[in-house]
């Protein structure tokens, strides 16, 4: 092996090492911060994207179940960047208005049941920290997920 080899494969497992920044927790390729400050859903919003963030936007059940647990060691609700505001029932993630799969684990059972005065996603602590649909405009805590904060 020679030396320029085993520079090329030094740098390569550096980029392996993975961090957040500080105050981030790691799950896979993303970078996650519970906020404990009481936000409504708009401003948690505005404060992820201060931080090059967004509310968190789990896509797989392995990232859901990593949020899900997450919540409930730290314990209350936490909105994340999922929302029906723009169309009652539309259920998207709000950065990419991608729709969300209404059958994957990250619903409660019997949600979303708050129709038109529930439109923003909560993970609540009363469901075991899945999701369900809550009032926009309630004070909740808040999870920012950044995808290249490491
Ligand atoms: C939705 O989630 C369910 C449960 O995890 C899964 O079986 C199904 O394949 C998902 N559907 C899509 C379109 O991803
Ligand atoms: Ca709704």
């Amino acid at each position: 092996m020679n030396l320029v080899y085993l520079a090329f494969l030094i740098a390569i497992s550096a980029d392996n090492v993975e961090s957040c920044f500080t105050g981030w927790i790691q799950f896979q390729n993303k970078c996650y911060m519970f906020n404990s400050m009481a936000k409504e859903w708009g401003v948690a919003s505005g404060y992820c994207q201060a931080f090059n963030a967004k509310l968190a936007e789990p896509r797989t059940e392995e990232e859901g179940h990593f949020l899900t647990s997450h919540a409930q060691k730290i314990g209350g609700n936490f909105w994340i960047g999922v929302t029906d505001l723009i169309e009652e029932d539309m259920w998207m993630y709000a950065s990419t208005q991608e729709l969300v799969n209404m059958t994957s684990s990250l619903w409660s059972t019997n949600e979303p049941n708050g129709y038109t005065s529930s439109n923003c996603g909560l993970l609540m602590a009363a469901l075991h920290a899945k999701m369900g649909d809550y009032i926009c405009t309630r004070a909740e805590k808040f999870i920012c997920e950044l995808n290249n904060g490491m």
